[in-house]
C-alpha cells in the first residue's frame, strides 16, 4: 500500500486557452482521482502547469507580432484562471519559464551529462542563411509525400495527419523567409533509447501489462516493438531552457525533455524541500493523466530520462484518455471548433458542476466520444434537475413541513452500502464514468425509496408516526451520502449539500434534532434558447481570444506569396474627380517608363488640385478593373489612422518615379 499519491496531469501549452478535449482528457480524470483519493484520507499532491517553451509558441509570437514571453503570459492567465474557476484543485499550477524550473531542468540535464548518458552527435540540419538561424521541424514547410499537400509542416502534415522528418518534404522552404534552407553540420545530444529499452524498457513495460489499461500497454508496445532509435534531445533555438553545458550555445533543450521535468518543480513549488519524498521514495505512487497523444512521451521517454538518471521512481500508471470530439466533428482550434473553458464559464455563470457532470458521463475512456450541447442540456435536466436535485429538495421540504426542518428520531431503513462500494470500486480501476452512474444511483434510490415509502400518504395516520419518521431521517442521511460524494464529482454542489443540511462538513449521520437549512433549489433546468444559442456560436468563427482585436493580424504568408507583389514609387500627374461619384478621383500615375490610370477612393480625403505631384506607393500588378466606365490598373496604397482618415505612404525624399519597394 502506498504512503502517498502523486498525481499529474499533462501540462497544456500556453500557445492558446484550454477547451472541452482538454477537460475530458485529463483536467477532469485527474481531478476526480484527486478528490476520490482525498476523500478516502490519503496524502496526496496533484500538480499540474503550463508547457510554455516549444516552435508552436515562437510562431504564434511571429504572427501576432509579439513576444514568446507575451504570448505565453497572456495565456497562462487564461488558463490558470479557467481551470480555477472550474475547480480544478491542484496544488501548485505552475510555468515552465519560472526560474525555479529552469534550474531544475538543467541540473536534470547537467546529471544526465556528467554520468556520460548522452551520445553528441553531428548532423546535417536545414538552415536558414537569410534568418541565421536552424530549422526545427515547425520552421520547415514542404510539400507532404503522402497526400501532396503543399503547407505539410517538418514534423507532420496537418493535412493527412501523417508524422513525418523535414528531410521526407518535397520542395522544403524555411516558413521563416521562404528560403530554399541549407544542410549545415550541427551538433547535438541524443538520449539512447536503443540502449535504454534493452536495458531497462523491455522488462518495465511488460511489468505493467495486467496494470494499465490496454491501449495505453498496446500503444507502448507497439513502439517497442519497432524498436526506439536514439532521439535528440537538444535542439538549435533561442527559447526554451538553455543547455548547460559547455559548446551548446544558441541551444535548447527539446520542449519534450524539460516538460515533464515541469511535473517535479511544480512538485518543489508544492512541497517546498520536502519535494524530494514525492519523487525518490519507494512509498509514492505515481500517476499520470494525459490525452492519448501524448502517452509515448509519459511512457517510454520521461521514464527512460527517470531511469537514466537513478534514484527516481516511475510512474505506477499512466491512465490516458482517447480524444473528445464534438457535434461530430474533431475538435478544432484554428477552425475554432471548440467549446473554450474559459468562454462557458462567462456563458454559464455558477453552472461549473453542470459542464463536470455532463464530461464526466462521457469521458473518452476506452474510445473517442462526442459531446453535443443537446446531450448537456439532457443531461443537466433529466439527470441533475430531475433526479438529484429533485431528490434532495423533495426530502429538504418534507422535513420542514412534518418537523419543522428537525431531524426526526428514526432508523435507517434503506441500505446504500453496495452503491457507495461500487463507486469506489469504479474510481479505484479509474472507471470514472461507471463512478459517476453509480454515483446518480445514490439519487435514484433515494428517489423510489421516498416514492415507495409515501410518507405522504402516511402522516395522514397517528400510528404511521415512526414509519415516517424512520423515511425522512433515512432520506436525510442519503442527501448527505450523496452531498459526500459529490465532493469527487460535483464540488459546488457537495458544498451547497452542505449548506442545505446545516453542517460544516460530512462525517457520520446527520444527527437527531438537528435543524436543516432552507430549501432552496440545487440545480435549474437548461432552455432550448441556451442551447441554440451555444449550437449557433459554434458555426461562427470567432478568435478563442478574451478580448475582441479591432485589427487583426492576418494569417502568415509565404515569402513567395509576398514577392508576387509588384510595388513601385509612383508620382501623381494629374487628378480629377469622378463625375456622379463622390469618393472616387481619377488619377494619372507617373510610374517611370509609363503612365497609369487609376480610380482611388479617397475624393472625402484629397482635393484633385492639392495631390499633383506627390509620391505614393503603388501596388502595379493588381489586376485592372472597371470603375463607372474607366479602367483601373493597379491601386495606390494608403494608410488609416483609427478615425479612418486615409493617407498617402511616401518614400522618405524623392525617389525616382517606378522605383521598386520591396
Ligand atoms: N504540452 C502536450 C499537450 O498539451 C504537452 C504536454 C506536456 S506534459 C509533460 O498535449
Ligand atoms: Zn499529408
Amino acid at each position: 500500500m502506498a504512503k502517498r499519491h502523486l498525481i499529474t496531469c499533462a501540462l497544456p501549452y500556453a500557445n492558446g486557452p484550454v477547451h472541452i478535449g482538454h477537460i475530458a482528457g485529463c483536467f477532469l480524470p485527474s481531478d476526480i482521482y484527486n478528490r476520490y483519493l482525498r476523500m478516502q484520507g490519503k496524502d496526496v499532491l496533484f500538480v499540474c502547469g503550463t508547457d510554455e517553451h516549444g516552435v508552436p509558441i515562437t510562431l504564434k509570437a511571429k504572427n501576432e507580432g509579439k513576444t514568446p514571453q507575451q504570448v505565453v503570459d497572456e495565456n497562462y492567465e487564461i488558463i490558470s484562471k479557467a481551470l480555477k474557476d472550474f475547480g480544478i484543485a491542484f496544488d501548485t499550477f505552475s510555468r515552465t519559464t519560472n526560474e525555479l524550473h529552469h534550474e531544475t531542468a538543467q541540473d536534470f540535464f547537467k546529471t544526465l551529462y556528467d554520468k556520460g548518458v548522452f551520445i553528441e552527435e553531428t548532423t546535417e540540419q536545414f538552415y536558414d542563411e537569410d534568418a541565421k538561424q536552424f530549422l526545427a521541424d515547425r520552421y520547415i514547410v514542404g510539400t507532404c509525400p503522402n497526400c501532396s499537400y503543399d503547407n505539410a509542416y517538418g514534423d507532420q502534415c496537418e493535412q493527412c495527419g501523417r508524422a513525418s522528418s523535414p528531410s521526407e518534404l518535397i520542395n522544403p522552404k524555411s516558413a521563416l523567409t521562404g528560403n530554399i534552407p541549407i544542410l549545415k553540420e550541427t551538433k547535438n545530444w541524443y538520449l539512447p533509447l536503443d540502449k535504454i529499452q534493452d536495458e531497462f524498457l523491455n522488462d518495465w513495460v511488460s511489468s505493467m501489462k495486467s496494470r494499465w489499461k490496454s491501449s495505453v500497454y498496446g500503444q507502448c508496445n507497439s513502439w517497442l516493438q519497432e524498436g526506439l532509435q536514439p532521439r535528440a534531445m537538444t535542439r538549435d533555438l533561442d527559447w526554451g531552457v538553455k543547455v548547460p553545458i559547455e559548446g551548446a550555445d544558441g541551444k535548447v533543450m527539446y520542449v519534450w525533455f524539460d516538460a515533464p521535468i515541469g511535473y517535479i518543480t511544480a512538485t518543489k513549488e508544492a512541497a517546498g524541500v520536502d519535494w524530494k519524498k514525492w519523487w525518490h521514495d519507494s512509498d509514492t505512487e505515481l500517476t499520470h493523466f494525459l490525452g492519448k497523444d501524448n502517452i509515448v512521451f509519459h511512457t517510454i521517454i520521461f521514464p527512460a530520462m527517470l531511469y537514466a538518471h537513478g534514484n527516481f521512481i516511475l510512474p505506477t500508471n499512466v491512465p490516458a484518455n482517447e480524444f473528445l470530439n464534438l457535434e461530430g466533428d474533431k475538435i478544432s482550434t484554428s477552425r475554432n471548433h471548440a467549446i473554450w473553458l474559459h468562454e462557458y464559464l462567462k456563458d454559464f455563470p455558477g453552472k461549473t458542476d453542470e459542464l463536470r457532470y455532463a464530461l464526466t458521463s462521457i469521458l473518452p475512456e476506452t474510445k473517442d466520444a462526442d459531446f453535443t450541447w443537446k446531450d448537456f442540456q439532457a443531461k443537466v435536466n433529466n439527470e441533475l434537475v430531475a433526479i438529484l436535485g429533485n431528490f434532495v429538495n423533495r426530502v429538504v421540504v418534507l422535513t420542514h413541513k412534518y418537523y419543522g426542518g428537525v431531524v426526526p428520531e428514526g432508523s435507517l431503513t434503506c441500505d446504500t452500502t453496495e452503491i457507495k462500494n461500487n463507486i469506489d470500486t469504479a474510481l479505484e480501476k479509474f472507471n470514472q464514468r461507471a463512478g459517476l452512474e453509480h454515483f446518480i444511483e445514490l439519487s435514484r434510490t433515494g428517489n423510489k425509496f421516498l416514492q415507495d415509502s409515501e410518507p405522504w400518504k402516511l402522516i395522514k395516520d397517528d400510528t404511521n408516526k415512526q414509519v415516517v419518521a424512520d423515511c425522512i431521517y433515512t432520506c436525510i442521511q442519503i442527501v448527505k451520502e450523496i452531498g459526500e460524494y459529490a465532493q469527487i464529482f460535483l464540488p459546488n454542489t457537495s458544498n451547497n449539500i452542505l449548506n442545505l443540511l446545516n453542517i460544516k462538513e460530512y462525517n457520520d449521520f446527520v444527527k437527531v434534532s438537528h435543524q436543516i437549512g432552507n430549501p432552496t433549489l440545487l440545480f435549474e433546468k437548461i432552455e432550448d434558447s441556451t442551447i441554440e444559442f451555444q449550437t449557433e456560436k459554434l458555426k461562427k468563427p470567432a478568435l478563442p481570444d478574451t478580448e475582441e482585436k479591432s485589427n487583426p493580424f492576418k494569417p502568415m504568408i509565404q515569402y513567395d506569396d509576398f514577392t508576387k507583389l509588384d510595388i513601385r514609387v509612383a508620382t501623381i500627374k494629374s487628378a480629377e474627380k469622378v463625375k456622379k461619384a463622390d469618393r472616387l478621383l481619377h488619377i494619372t500615375l507617373d510610374v517611370g517608363e509609363e503612365t497609369r490610370e487609376v480610380v482611388s477612393g479617397i475624393a472625402e480625403h484629397y482635393n484633385p488640385e492639392d495631390i499633383i505631384g506627390k509620391q505614393v506607393t503603388y501596388l502595379a500588378n493588381l489586376a485592372p478593373r472597371k470603375l463607372r466606365g474607366i479602367e483601373s490598373s493597379g491601386m495606390i496604397l494608403m494608410a488609416e489612422d483609427a478615425d479612418g482618415k486615409l493617407k498617402f505612404v511616401a518614400p522618405e525624399d524623392t525617389t525616382a518615379s517606378g522605383s521598386i519597394i520591396a
